[in-house]
């Protein structure tokens, strides 16, 4: 089809304004005719289809990637990329972990942790840790405002996040410690199904469903489903509440995250924690999975 030009504002002066708005008024309804025609158009399209939605890979081995899977821990401290749809409990986990970790880990493991959060449009996340928590100061916890689509951030140009993070691990060393004792948590924008942390950003990735989403998610797949190194299925207090059955969405979630028969055994699955965050429900097993693979990536 072809588009004609439309007029410039410079290229009007000097003609009727009314002529001018006739022969805008012909190139829509043309343009409409097109687009009527193009709908009643039966020529097959052509739908690419993934043959799976991904599988699960086990991080906690001994190759190494294209990139490499050491780097230096002193430029930008461990990373854990925490992604999942909106309202999942992301920040929620982090608020726990940190009341959790604090407390509990950190003084006794030479370990600083810093938080990045992101957000659309605002900074809510980062506000609302700062507010709720009093184990950390308010100045580890920063905000990365994306502005556009969340994933795009994690994913595509992780860069507004990986210069939050060095600036992050900068502050936590100058304030005594060495870098590769730094342990950050890194929130995604809450997010669809597609969207996923880059292993160039995270070095550990935690995906955070919940069962209100419906107890078909985990089936759905999507790559946070099918290859984050951990997958938290939150709100289990919900459960009975909007009916959805734990054993379907354990089933589910194995499924899709069935370890590649070439390389391990076939009844094998990437690990799915249930929780219920906001109840503590959970959150020691979650943290010592990411202290586990904190130790064994810094050591
Ligand atoms: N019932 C129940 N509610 C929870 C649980 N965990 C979190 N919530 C609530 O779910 C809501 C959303 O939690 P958030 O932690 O803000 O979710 P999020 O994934 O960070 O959301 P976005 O950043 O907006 O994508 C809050 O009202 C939490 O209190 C849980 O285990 N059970
Ligand atoms: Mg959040």
């Amino acid at each position: 089809m072809q588009h004609r030009v439309v007029s410039s504002a410079s290229h009007v002066i000097g003609r009727s304004w009314k002529t001018h708005q006739n022969q805008r008024k012909d190139f829509v309804l043309k343009e409409l005719e097109q687009i009527n025609l193009r709908s009643q158009a039966t020529t097959k399209r052509f739908h690419f289809q993934y043959a799976s939605p991904g599988t699960f890979h086990d991080h906690q081995h001994d190759h190494t990637h294209p990139n490499g899977n050491k780097r230096d821990f002193n430029q930008r401290g461990f990373t854990v990329g925490i992604g999942g749809p909106v309202g999942s409990g992301k920040t929620a986990l982090i608020l726990h972990l940190l009341n959790h970790l604090i407390p509990n880990v950190t003084s006794e493991r030479d370990l600083r942790i810093g938080v990045v959060t992101n957000d659309i449009f605002t900074q809510e996340d980062t506000e609302f840790l700062q507010r709720e928590q009093t184990v950390l100061p308010k100045e580890y916890i920063i905000p990365v405002e994306t502005g556009g689509c969340p994933h795009a951030a994690i994913r595509e140009d992780v860069s507004a996040n990986l210069s939050a993070l060095e600036f992050l691990t900068r502050k936590i060393a100058n304030e005594g410690t060495d870098g590769s004792k730094t342990l950050l948590f890194c929130e995604s924008g809450g997010d669809n199904l597609a969207a996923n942390f880059s292993r160039e950003l995270a070095d550990l990735t935690l995906y955070v469903i919940d069962v209100a989403g419906g107890e078909k998610v985990p089936r759905k797949g999507g790559p946070g489903i099918t290859q984050s190194d951990l997958l938290i299925i939150n709100k289990k207090d919900l459960a009975e509440a909007v009916g959805a059955d734990l054993n379907v969405m354990k089933r589910d979630a194995d499924r899709m995250r069935r370890l590649r028969t070439s390389d391990y055994g076939e009844s094998e699955s990437g690990p799915v924690i249930f929780a219920a965050i906001k109840h503590d429900d959970g959150v020691p097993e979650i943290a010592d999975f990411i202290l586990d693979r904190f130790e064994k990536a810094t050591n």
